[in-house]
């Protein structure tokens, strides 16, 4: 059984976002397509709330990308995001929503990010991804979505140790890049972790493969 697992695809993600990653709303119609191969469909959902310590605005003289102590580990600085109840934290206009089984929400705690789907970063709660993939019998996941270089990954990362055949399409994955060559650095950590590395053009049967990636 094989299951989508569709990454952080929230505004403020994309162009115009508060923590925008380039060329993450071109995804969109690239995510849909994939949706259609696909009968059991998750989502997670960056939700912080407005106090997040993960948000340089809560910390006095801080700015984005520093990196912080919060609760004892170590925490880059974003630019406040996805906070709760707000356009910010929505799903992307146009992105399919209708056969999604369930959405995932992570960093709704203050004192802790939570980049992985499963896990918050330390590892202290788990959201319920993984034991809902086992509940469904699934064997086989496909990653994609935002960032590569934080949520796909530590997403990605968790899913192996949890013991899941893990697949990244890698053309429906953006990263931040905050240094360059962090996408690469990203991609290869997962590749060594034993995630299997793979594009959208794998999963469609030749005949119907979308006419704007055959172009
Ligand atoms: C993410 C930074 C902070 C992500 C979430 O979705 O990759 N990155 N929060
Ligand atoms: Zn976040």
């Amino acid at each position: 059984m094989k299951a989508l697992i569709i990454v952080d695809l929230q505004n403020d993600f994309v162009e115009g976002g508060a923590l925008a990653v380039q060329g993450g709303k071109e995804l969109v119609p690239l995510i849909n397509e994939i949706q259609q191969r696909f009968d059991l469909i998750l989502a997670t959902q960056d939700w912080h709330p407005a106090n997040h310590g993960s948000h340089a605005n809560n910390h006095p003289d801080a700015s984005p990308g520093d990196v912080v102590e919060l609760a004892g580990r170590p925490q880059i600085l974003w630019p406040a995001h996805c906070v709760q109840e707000t356009r910010g934290a929505d799903f992307v206009p146009g992105l399919n929503q209708d056969r999604w089984a369930a959405v995932f929400q992570k960093g709704a705690v203050r004192h802790i990010d939570s980049y992985s789907g499963f896990f918050d970063n330390g590892k202290e709660r788990a959201t319920g991804l993984g034991d809902y993939l086992k509940e469904q019998g699934v064997t086989d996941l496909y990653i994609l979505g935002l960032a590569t270089d934080y949520c796909v990954k530590f997403t990605a990362l968790d899913a192996v140790e949890l013991g899941f055949r893990t697949h990244l399409v890698l053309d429906a994955c953006r990263a931040v890049n905050l240094q360059p060559g962090d996408e690469r650095e990203a991609v290869e950590a997962m590749r060594q972790a034993g995630v299997e590395i793979t594009t959208s053009q794998e999963l469609f049967p030749i005949e119907t493969i979308p006419l704007e990636q055959k172009l």
